[in-house]
């Protein structure tokens, strides 16, 4: 037999986009490995990937088109062949459109896969279609919105700077599972001297492989920074050549918000004791090259864009901008680098159909009206686990007169809720482009193996989809691949002549960011904006989150696992079994005061649900927090509920982001 060794990506939502070594045998992926070549990877993967050859192959993957026969939700389904499904899916469109107009019909996308064609694959079409559009906005907009207050446009630094550094602080950022890399880098800085700092919720790997952690309660960070930055202030420990340089608004932040924030008053709002609040202020400030590498779960809340404002002063405030080592990272941005309206074609458009917000599928499912949500079609994520207020997404896919088509490799919850299901490739089956907001690489890929059974590329059914509905624009003939080549066509700033050649061939390259970063502030001031005189809230000042008003006496963190990938990775039984079940970690005194014990089910429950878990009792957690990891599938879990029943609609103060994390809940015996 022999054994070939193909070049591919890690597709998944992650900061890394990972360089793949993949063993090709008789059009079989059998093993996988990090490319010891690749700027970020460095022949390290991390435990999701290392067998991805067992999701690629799982005995779970949709090997043909279905048609449902069962009830809604019950997993009942027929195959049939591709030509019916498009037939069956665009007879039913052009009833739907001649009924309600095409916003009846409504996308609904995410990061299954991050590669700039499959990724993007339908919006041209749904363009052309003139469906309502989806705000794509369940992730961290509200960490965008909080930078951009302060930074403007002004590129991320180089994350790898982190070894540099002589104090990384990892905040609210579970690196151990989400940025492996950065965590080995922040790891290899720590043996050179540097100290490492975790500051989250609860001890997560990360904190335990940190030299400090500091746990402080949820949505409460702007108290910790402001605290700090009080000390800061009131010790004489700003830069002010720094500030008076590069600073905007330093001085109406010390006026008429510090004084305001001493750390005894910030230490009732945050947990953290006073003396570790002044502590961590003079340190921090006579670090002499502070990085800060923030997260995205402290953004996930009713303050979160202004948690992110606030954290971004700290830098601003001792001058750690000026010195190689020291700032804040909170991920890259590639956006010029490929012009990827020649994926999207926003020019396809011939109104502005409505936007609904992912992060409100199910109020949009069961209240929207003129028109309704007729159809939903779902491709590259999964909805009815990962979307908040589940009971809310499922009343919704339950409707009978809902038409749902679902794209997808497994036989996800959503897809249990399908009329059509389309069987997707993995990333190993079709070709892309990557980039990653991680670092500043990219790299393209070809297909390795053959679609595993009947299984299509997203590129690939939403050509069929065009065909199917009649439309003869060329656009919908061309292939992946030739979409890879219009993304490259020209060279530009981000890639000279020499990168886009290489990009070509299938190496993993650097992108260059327009300007330096650290060097200028892409402003409207061309300062960093302590002051933003375009937001309401004009200075970072303290916000509640939207949990505080809800009651409930326990906050629940629904975080992530280093064995899966939001609800990604539980077709794999090994790394299933790591997570060993649908846990809810809770303190000894809270189960104590409950009754509760180690390893009974009990019943977490709120104003919009209630979801069964397997009780671990655990001094991870501090007091008043209750913490589950990872996005299970309803097939695995003891209820008939995931963790997002507990989860609602509701928005960040910037950036119309989700809200996971701002929860409170009640447990009890189930
Ligand atoms: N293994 C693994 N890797 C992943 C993912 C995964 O699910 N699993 N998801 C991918 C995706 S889509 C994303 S967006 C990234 C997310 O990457 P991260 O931002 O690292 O992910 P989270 O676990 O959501 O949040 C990070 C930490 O923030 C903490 N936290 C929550 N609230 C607060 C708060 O108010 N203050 C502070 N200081 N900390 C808080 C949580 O306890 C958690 O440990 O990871 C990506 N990579
Ligand atoms: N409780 C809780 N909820 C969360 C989170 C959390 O940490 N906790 N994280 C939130 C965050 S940060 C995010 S970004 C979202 C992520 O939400 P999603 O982007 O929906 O992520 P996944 O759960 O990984 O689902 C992706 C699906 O895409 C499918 N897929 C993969 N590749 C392809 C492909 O090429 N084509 C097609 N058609 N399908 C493909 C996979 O099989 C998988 O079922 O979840 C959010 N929800
Ligand atoms: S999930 Fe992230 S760390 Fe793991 S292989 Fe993919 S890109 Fe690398
Ligand atoms: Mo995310």
């Amino acid at each position: 037999m022999t054994t070939t060794i193909r070049r591919s990506v890690c597709p998944f939502d992650c900061p890394d986009a990972c360089g793949l070594l993949v063993a090709v045998e008789n059009g079989r992926a059998t093993s996988v490995s990090g490319d010891p070549d690749h700027p970020v990877t460095r022949g390290l993967l991390c435990p999701k990937m290392i067998h991805y050859e067992e999701t690629v192959h799982s005995p779970r993957r949709l090997t043909t088109p279905l048609q449902r026969i069962g009830n809604k939700g019950d997993g009942e389904f027929e195959p049939i062949s591709w030509d019916r499904a498009i037939e069956l899916i665009c007879s039913r469109w052009r009833d739907i459109i001649a009924g309600h107009g095409a916003e009846a019909i409504l996308p609904y996308s995410y990061a299954g896969t991050m590669g700039l064609v499959q990724r993007n694959a339908g919006h041209a079409f749904f363009h052309k279609q003139g469906a309502s559009r989806l705000e794509r906005t369940i992730c961290s907009p509200a960490k965008d919105a909080g930078w951009k207050s302060l930074m403007g446009a002004t590129p991320a630094m180089d994350p790898a700077e982190i070894e540099q550094s002589d104090l990384i602080i990892l905040w609210g950022i579970n690196a151990a599972a989400t940025s492996i890399h950065a965590m080995r880098d922040a790891q290899t800085a720590r043996r050179n001297g540097a100290r490492l700092w975790a500051i989250d919720t609860y001890r997560t790997p990360t904190c335990n492989a940190a030299d400090e952690s500091f746990l402080i309660r949820p949505g409460s960070d702007g108290a910790l920074v402001l605290g700090m930055l009080h000390v800061i202030d009131r010790e004489g420990l700003l830069d002010m050549e720094f500030i008076s340089a590069n600073v905007l608004g330093f001085e109406e932040l010390a006026s008429e918000i510090l004084p305001d924030c001493s750390p005894a008053r910030m230490s009732e709002i945050c947990g953290l004791p006073v003396d570790v609040i002044e502590r961590l202020a003079r340190e921090y400030a006579r670090a002499k090259a502070p990085f800060i590498r923030l997260g995205s779960g402290l953004t996930r809340y009713g303050n979160g864009a202004m948690t992110v404002r606030t954290i971004s002063c700290l830098p601003a405030a001792v001058g750690a901008w000026a010195k190689p080592g020291g700032g804040i990272f909170i991920g890259t941005s590639t956006g010029g680098a490929f012009p990827l309206q020649t994926v999207t074609r926003e020019d396809f458009m011939t109104g502005m159909p409505r936007l609904v917000s992912m992060n409100q599928l199910g109020g949009a499912l069961t209240g929207l009206t003129a028109p309704p949500v007729m159809s939903l079609y779902v491709y590259h994520s999964n909805p009815a686990s990962i979307a908040p207020d589940q009971n809310a997404v499922i009343r919704g896919l339950e409707r009978e007169d809902l038409f749902t088509v679902v794209h997808e490799r497994f036989l996800t919850d959503t897809a249990r809720y399908a009329d059509i299901i389309l069987p997707a490739t993995s990333s190993l089956e079709h070709p892309d482009l990557y980039r990653c907001y991680g670092s500043y690489h990219a790299q393209r890929c070809s297909a390795v193996i053959p679609a595993v059974g009947e299984a299509k590329s997203n590129r690939e059914v939403f050509c069929l989809l065009a065909a199917g509905m009649g439309w003869d624009e060329p656009f919908f003939s061309l292939s992946a691949d030739e979409l890879v080549e219009l993304l490259l066509a020209e060279e530009n700033p981000w890639r000279d002549a020499d990168v886009t050649e290489r990009l070509r061939l299938g190496e993993p390259v650097m992108l260059t960011p327009l300007t330096e970063p650290k060097k200028e502030w892409l402003t409207p001031s061309g300062k960093i904006e302590i002051l933003n005189v375009r937001e309401t809230e004009q200075l970072p000042r303290l916000l509640p989150t939207h949990a505080e008003r809800d009651g409930y006496p326990l906050r629940l963190q629904p975080t992530t696992t280093p064995f899966a990938l939001n609800s990604s990775f539980y077709e794999q039984d090994e790394l299933r079994s790591k997570q060993k079940c649908m846990e809810l970690l809770m303190n000894r005194g809270d189960a104590e005061a409950r009754d509760l014990a180690d390893g009974q089910t009990v019943a977490a429950c709120n104003d919009l649900g209630t979801v069964r878990f397997t009780l671990r009792i655990s001094e991870r957690v501090p007091p008043g927090t209750v913490v589950t990891e990872g996005v299970w599938w309803r097939e695995f879990i003891p209820g008939d509920r995931g963790v997002n029943a507990l989860t609602s609609q509701r928005l960040t103060d910037s950036g119309r982001g989700s809200t996971l994390y701002d929860v409170t809940v009640e447990v009890r015996g189930a």
